[in-house]
């Protein structure tokens, strides 16, 4: 098993790269920096990463192809890659639709789109020229002019179909998941894909891209945790609801509640603990111990302690590397 942390730049660089620092020391394996374009910008976050930071692997987890072209990824990635002396993991998904509503983008054939996407990034990172007349991603001759060395490409994914692709062709796969339910689901799709593609599904790190918060006091955990959860339970599909029992009629109330940004309502009930299990690991070390266990068992390898990560981050990672890395 391998461990990861998610920052989202939504704090000042300089803070992250503390952060990201502190995790290295407590034997964190990957950092992985999040790309919405309200956020700082993802490439300058992992630059001051690398250059503060010694052998922790640094990813985009995740960027997209559509806010930024293939040929440009590439040219980013590999320049990471380069500053950070072949560190550098390209996490790559189809990007955030209400992300691209508001930029007027139009989020047409995100499957495609991610898929040939990878195969010019793929040829790109290789250093050769690449024409590729594909539905959506074009290129005429384009090609590097510097080498990349090696960069494992994974994918963001939640979908039957885009995990089956990311069985076929990614290193990794980044799902934003945290319940043994739906990694037993992920991982089958997985492997399927990669059965398909005549890989061996082992060659896929699949990682839990998981809603974290660690405190030794379990209450205190749960709390920082609420709102995170509030925003899956709004944001996720009924058939993914439905499949941890949850009421699907509850998702309007609390996206109604984030809307008007009534917190008072989240935190005092509208988030049940069946949310809570359903979409976070969350509590004392030994509560997360148990639930990375479980996730460990159906075929998840690496554990991704994303936002909030605790109460108080700085402890939080302390925390995880003392009772569960170390
Ligand atoms: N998005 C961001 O914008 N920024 C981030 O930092 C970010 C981090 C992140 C981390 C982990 C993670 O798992 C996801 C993350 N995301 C982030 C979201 C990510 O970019 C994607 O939005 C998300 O993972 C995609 O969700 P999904 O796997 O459910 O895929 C969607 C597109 C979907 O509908 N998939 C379907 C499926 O079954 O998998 C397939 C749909 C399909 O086949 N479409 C066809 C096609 O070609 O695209 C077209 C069909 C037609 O008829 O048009």
């Amino acid at each position: 098993m391998t461990f990861g942390i998610e920052f989202v730049p939504s704090d000042p660089v300089l803070k992250i790269a503390h952060y990201a620092k502190l995790a290295e020391q407590q034997g964190f394996d990957n950092v992985w920096i999040t790309d919405h374009y309200n956020n700082r910008d993802v490439y300058s976050t992992l630059t001051v990463l690398a250059m503060n930071t010694n052998n922790i692997k640094l990813g985009t987890g995740v960027t997209n192809p559509y806010t930024r072209n293939a040929a440009i990824t590439a040219s980013s990635i590999a320049s990471l890659n380069e500053i950070s002396g072949g560190r550098a993991i390209l996490g790559l998904g189809p990007g955030d639709k209400a992300t691209f509503d508001a930029m007027g983008i139009s989020w047409d054939k995100p499957l495609s789109t991610t898929k040939e996407s990878i195969q010019a990034i793929r040829s790109f990172i290789a250093g050769e020229k690449v024409n590729l007349d594909g539905d959506m991603v074009k290129f005429n001759g384009a090609k590097m002019a510097f080498k990349a060395g090696n960069v494992p490409i994974y994918m963001g994914a939640q979908g039957p179909k885009m995990l089956e692709l990311a069985g076929e062709i990614a290193d990794g796969v980044l799902i934003n998941a945290s319940h043994p339910k739906d990694f037993e689901v992920a991982v089958e799709q997985i492997a399927s894909g990669a059965k398909k593609a005549g890989r061996d599904p082992k060659e896929v790190d699949v990682a839990a891209y998981a809603c974290f918060s660690i405190d030794k006091d379990a209450a205190k955990a749960a709390n920082a945790a609420k709102v995170v959860v509030a925003f899956i339970v709004a944001g996720s599909p009924d058939m993914v609801l439905e499949r941890h029992g949850i009421d699907v009629s509850a998702k309007a109330g609390i996206g109604g509640a984030i809307a008007k940004g009534d917190f008072g309502a989240l935190m005092g009930g509208m988030v049940t603990g069946d949310m809570m299990d359903a979409f976070s690991i969350c509590g004392t070390p030994d509560d997360c111990k148990a639930r990375i266990s479980d996730l460990l068992d159906i075929g998840v390898t690496q554990i991704v302690a994303g936002s909030p990560i605790g109460p108080d981050k700085e402890k939080a990672i302390k925390l995880i590397g003392k009772e569960i890395i170390g």
